[in-house]
């Protein structure tokens, strides 16, 4: 059984380089045996609720979508900053699982805590604040009945000011982001057991493995994102690559 991994790709539109190199993935994917696809938010720069707007700008995207489900993929869509109210398109029209907080997964032996991982940074007060208030069922509603068209000239403001309040985009703070990271893994497995973590949302690739209160070799991943380089984690029969999709290629992490 295969696991992939995906998120941050931050698709504007189909001409750009990401897009194609995403269709090509999908393409590929199905073709093959059928696996798991995580998609852990920020897919697109913007989609909002299930507005034809957004479908008639990603068609070609979501008809790949659609194969790989009908392949027999299971496809888990994480809600991400970007990426908001997806249940009634890729839930209800394309029978994706969506989800919005964190969910716990059994893979092989292995249990994996997944989110986006906008839940990482608590202290950041306002925009967790926003993130709740975004969730609200008025902004559902909101998300709805406005038109697609406006929800894409505002997620093109939206995408700045998010990037602002996040903490992400930043290199000068790389270590302070990385700890971050790290240190809301060795949090969350004291509250509750997995083996490993899959975040994103941070923008800073990390593979790092640490020791639980109990003893056991935790691993916490971030994907990184694909405004810096293309790529996407792949989980097969107890170990993990990176996929290139530019070059196609796979590499294993140093430490695994
Ligand atoms: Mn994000």
């Amino acid at each position: 059984m295969v696991s992939y991994f995906l998120s941050d790709i931050h698709l504007k539109s189909l001409d750009e380089k990401s897009s194609r190199l995403l269709l090509l993935f999908l393409e590929e994917t199905w073709a093959q045996e059928p696996g798991d696809i995580y998609l852990l938010g920020d897919i697109f720069d913007i989609w909002v609720s299930n507005h034809s707007f957004f479908k008639k700008k990603y068609k070609p995207l979501i008809d790949q979508f659609r194969t790989v489900k009908d392949k027999g993929f299971r496809v888990v869509y994480f809600e991400g900053n970007h990426d908001l109210h997806l249940k009634r398109f890729w839930k209800d029209e394309l029978g994706f699982e969506v989800y919005f907080d964190v969910e716990y997964f059994s893979i092989d032996a292995l249990v994996f805590r997944l989110e986006h991982g906008d839940l990482i940074n608590l202290e950041d007060q306002a925009y967790q604040r926003l993130r709740r208030v975004l969730r609200t069922d008025w902004m559902l509603m909101l998300g709805y009945w406005l038109p697609g068209r406006f929800w894409n000239w505002f997620g093109e403001k939206w995408s700045h000011t998010s990037r602002r309040m996040s903490d992400v985009y930043q290199e000068d703070r790389k270590n302070a982001i990385l700890n971050m990271i790290r240190n809301h893994a060795q949090k969350a497995v004291d509250e509750k057991y997995f083996d490993v973590i899959v975040t994103g949302h941070m923008h800073i690739k990390d593979d790092f493995t640490f020791q639980s209160k109990n003893g056991k070799s935790v691993r916490s991943i971030n994907l990184g994102s694909w405004l810096d380089v293309p790529k996407i984690l792949k989980y097969k029969d107890g170990t993990f690559t990176w996929i290139d999709p530019v070059s196609a290629t796979e590499t294993r992490p140093q430490n695994s």
